[in-house]
């Protein structure tokens, strides 16, 4: 299992195939950190135990980025014949059966930009060991299935570093000599090495307790930076809220007497679900009003529930091998995802969902970098903490609850936890819960843990005299290493719309109807179901709440989709169907661009049909802005055989500008009144109205930005804003425009914010998504700007990220400077910090679905990424994927 590096010096590629289990077992791990302002001596003292009586000689992952001091074996020091230590592993010779091998191992904290392992953030002191950080703490069987019970002691200054911490419950503390002190953890539940963490600081804490259903009281403690601690509010109410509907749904209780959150500034992901531990970035735990949007307090919410899911679905039961990361991952993403539809709107959180998804999910399965939501081979493993495992992985366990049930999934849940408690599993053993639980057999299903690809249905319609006969008929393109697949097994959920815009329960030969629609199930590549006497005009609802990850296509025309857009009483397929809409419509004004001019105008049905939705005041707000929010340029690019990013910016835009000018009274009427309704309200509020207000009136600004008007309203809904989500939506609106203000507003922004780290972000975001004429040289130009910085995580993805992820039209710029600009900043990060460097290369691998002169840049940039001096694993990995 353990990646070894081949004779060429690049690590091998690991396969699934070849999983062995531990030849030693870890049982218990004793470490001692001495913590100096730069330097860290590490001493673990670990019991071993064989498993295996083939193998004389224990092998431990470490080596990189530590120095070994010592190795001794139940009290006697190891001389150099004793072991042998290669770059990446140290092998103690022919050990026996059960012994302590103790290790000191020299860090430098203070070096470490790569941000995995020991490292400093803001002059703290904090690890981050998930998937391989452990082994550059001390050499180590750093693989998840090694589950051991650790004790902690940790000794630093006491001025620099007053709070030490690490994972379970606290222990002894005390003062040391020369102004230090120590403290001690103790956890007693057995894990891997990936979740243990460590962490000494001079950090404010916010304090609550919890008392669990069984009425054991637990202490939540937040640690941040003392000024950010009233941005904590919010997050130790999420992670109250989480324990509760954790206990409320699945029964799940926490276990320790602490839980405790740091929030770090310098972080590689969003957060990590460390044992009684979790470390977060600030951005997924600030947040107030003044520097946070509405959007910013969601994502908190679902973070901290996240993280602490984990708790159970990862800690408690964790994966075999990184081959089976979704089996904590995918699990967990759904269970934040029904937290966070329990707690809001579950319509909008579906949209939400399903947006990502789209965005983020299809392109990856589309691509050269295609894997399945179960990989079974990888260089880096870092490389696959992706849309597919994570948010292709929900959908499939959201799939399996749909087909079985929410009470059988319930029962499955209680199953795999009375079985595998304090075990590291596999995506079948999770599946075999849910399968005995229900009585349902998921083999078939299972293919979506091995087939990657997103699958397309084809839905068609026969009428057979009263009767109606809809065909579904399902395919997935080839991915690489896969060039067939097997008919996959999913839920279909429809509904049917009468000819007067009532809902019909027609009688379906094989499908059930439920509360939300009638659930179909699909297995073989073609099926037909017959709905009983559907009467004449009947409107098919497909696909509602989405129910597989899959493309769909279908036989509606221009006129039903108008149909179902006013009467599908499901919100989500409302929404869906009205996408659907747009990017057609829009799509046709593409196909229509001729030297830069548009042929056609937006369709007279369709422009009225959005004047109603606008005018709409029946239903929920942000409801509404979710309807007028236009499908993005890359939604719209996906559906394209060459994707021609000027032309969707102009069309999209020329769409924008129509709606605007055919509903202007309408639009300027409707965000007048949302602003009303906002100013009467006595404070800021995160109820759902003023969410929801606030958001249509902020979606209304990027229509009024086309109106003589726009630079009026833009400009003053920028200066009365008092909360950051109108100020940020309205420097987003002015920072793409040519207005007068423009220059001015970006300056006080910055001016405002300075030293607010993560509002500085926004103000380097809003730039990198600007589609101004001359947005390109200014992105490039903020890269000397002095607050960016390559070292920063936060940052580096403010700007550059978003503009190669979302600003097409001018990451596709025609003469290649977007992807040249962006190789250069792979290459330089990837010296600092390989795992983000390697996050930037997607972007530049989805070359085929370009022109010939495109594709011929995007292949040099990539070329040119490869051909630099030592870069990593990681991004060598991503780019020969995505040039193969
Ligand atoms: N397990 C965390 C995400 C995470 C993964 C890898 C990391 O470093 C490489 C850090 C965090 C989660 O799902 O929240
Ligand atoms: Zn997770």
């Amino acid at each position: 299992m353990d990646a070894g590096l081949n004779t060429s010096g690049v690590k091998q590629e690991i396969f699934l195939k070849d999983y062995t289990s531990p030849a030693f077992m870890a049982e218990t791990v004793d470490l001692l950190f001495d913590l100096d302002e730069d330097t860290a001596i590490v001493t673990s003292r670990v019991t071993y135990k064989r498993m295996d009586s083939g193998q004389s000689n224990l092998v431990l992952n470490g080596g990189e980025f530590m120095k070994l001091l010592s190795v001794n074996l139940d009290g006697h020091l190891l001389g150099e014949d004793a072991y042998v230590v290669t770059e990446e592993t140290l092998t103690v010779k022919s050990v026996p059966d059960v012994f302590t091998l103790t290790i000191q191992t020299e860090l430098y904290p203070a070096d470490n930009t790569r941000l995995e392992g020991l490292y400093k953030s803001g002059g703290n002191f904090c690890t981050q060991c998930e998937a391989e950080g452990f082994r550059h703490i001390t050499y180590f069987p750093d693989r998840p299935d090694v589950m051991a019970v650790y004790t902690v002691r940790i000794e630093a200054d006491k001025a620099r570093y007053p709070i030490l911490l690490s994972n379970g419950n606290p222990g002894k503390t005390g003062d040391l000599p020369e102004g230090r002190h120590f403290a001690e953890w103790y956890d007693p539940y057995p894990k891997p090495s990936y979740l243990f963490a460590v962490v000494a600081g001079n950090l404010g804490v916010l304090s609550d307790t919890y008392k669990t259903k069984s009425g054991k009281r637990v202490d939540l403690n937040i640690y941040a930076a003392e000024a950010d601690l009233e941005k904590c509010h919010h997050a130790m109410a999420a992670l109250k809220a989480s324990m509760k509907w954790d206990e409320d749904v699945f029964g799940l209780e926490y276990d320790l007497d602490v839980y405790n959150i740091l929030a770090v500034g310098d972080f590689n992901m969003g957060a990590m679900e460390n044992k009684g531990l979790n470390v977060f970035n600030t951005k997924y735990v600030l947040a107030s009003p003044e520097t946070a949007t509405d959007a910013d307090f969601d994502h908190v919410e679902g973070v901290i529930g996240h993280e602490y899911f984990h708790n159970w679905t990862g800690n408690r039961v964790t994966c075999r091998d990184w081959f089976q990361l979704s089996l904590k991952e995918g699990l967990t993403v759904f269970r934040d995802q029904e937290f966070s539809s329990d707690l809001g709107s579950r319509a909008l959180k579906r949209i939400d969902d399903v947006r990502l998804l789209r965005a983020a999910q299809f392109p990856e399965d589309a691509g050269p970098l295609a894997h399945s939501v179960r990989p079974d081979h990888y260089v880096e493993i870092n490389n696959f903490y992706t849309a597919t495992v994570y948010n292709k992985g929900a959908e499939v366990i959201r799939m399996m609850h749909r087909l079985i049930g929410a009470q059988a999934f319930r029962k499955g849940m209680e199953l795999y936890f009375n079985r595998h408690d304090g075990q590291a599993v596999t995506c079948d053993d999770f599946a075999a819960a849910m399968q005995d639980s229900s009585g349902k057999n998921l083999d078939q299903f299972k293919l979506w843990y091995s087939q990657a690809g997103t699958p397309t249905l084809t839905v068609t319609r026969e009428r057979d005299g009263g009767d109606i006969l809809l065909t579904v008929h399902q395919s997935c393109p080839p991915t690489p290493g896969q060039p067939e697949k097997e008919p996959n097994h999913l839920p279909f959920l429809m509904g049917w719309i009468g000819p007067n815009g009532e809902p019909l329960e027609p009688a379906c030969s094989n499908g059930v109807w439920q509360e939300d629609g009638c659930l179909l199930e699909i297995s073989n590549s073609t099926e037909t179901f017959r709905f009983k006497d559907v009467p004449t005009g009947s409107v098919p609802s497909l696909l509602r709440t989405f129910t597989a990850p899959v493309h769909l296509k279908h036989d509606l025309s221009k006129e039903e989709k108008l149909f179902l857009m006013s009467h599908d009483r499901d919100p989500f397929a409302r929404w869906d169907i009205t996408q659907d809409l747009l990017r057609v419509e829009i799509l046709r004004l593409v196909d229509s661009y001729k030297d830069g001019k548009a042929q056609e105008t937006v369709d007279k049905d369709v422009l009225d049909a959005f004047g109603t939705v606008l005018a709409d005041e029946s239903a929920d707000p942000a409801f509404i802005a979710e309807l007028i929010l236009l499908p993005s340029e890359n939604d719209l690019g996906q559906y394209m055989d060459v994707i021609k990013p000027e032309e969707i910016y102009l069309a999209r835009t020329q769409f924008i500008s129509q709606v605007a000018d055919a509903h202007r009274d309408i639009v300027l009427e409707r965000y007048k009144k949302c602003r009303e309704m906002l100013e009467n309200q006595a404070q800021y509020s995160l109820d759902k109205n003023s969410k929801g207000l606030r958001r249509l009136s902020n979606t209304l600004l990027g229509f009024i930005k086309q109106t003589s008007s726009g630079e009026d309203v833009c400009c003053e809904h920028y200066n009365n804003a008092t909360n950051m989500t109108d100020q940020f939506a309205a420097l987003s609106v002015i920072a793409s425009s040519e207005f007068q203000c423009r220059n001015e507003i970006l300056a006080n922004f910055y001016h405002q914010w300075k030293g607010e780290d993560l509002v500085i972000d926004k103000w380097f975001m809003a730039q990198a998504m600007s589609r101004r004429d001359d947005a390109l040289e200014n992105i490039v130009n903020l890269i000397d700007h002095p607050d960016f910085s390559l070292t920063n995580p936060n940052r580096m993805r403010s700007l550059v990220m978003v503009f190669a992820g979302q600003n097409q039209r001018h990451f596709h710029a025609n003469d290649g400077r977007g992807y040249n600009f962006l190789a250069e900043i792979i290459v330089k990060v990837d010296k600092v910090n390989p795992q983000v460097a390697a996050r930037l290369v997607a972007p530049l691998g989805r070359w085929k679905k370009l022109d010939p002169h495109r594709q011929k840049l995007m292949k040099t940039s990539l070329d040119a990424i490869l051909n630099a001096k030592h870069i990593s694993d990681d991004v060598g990995e991503l780019v020969a994927k995505s040039l193969a």
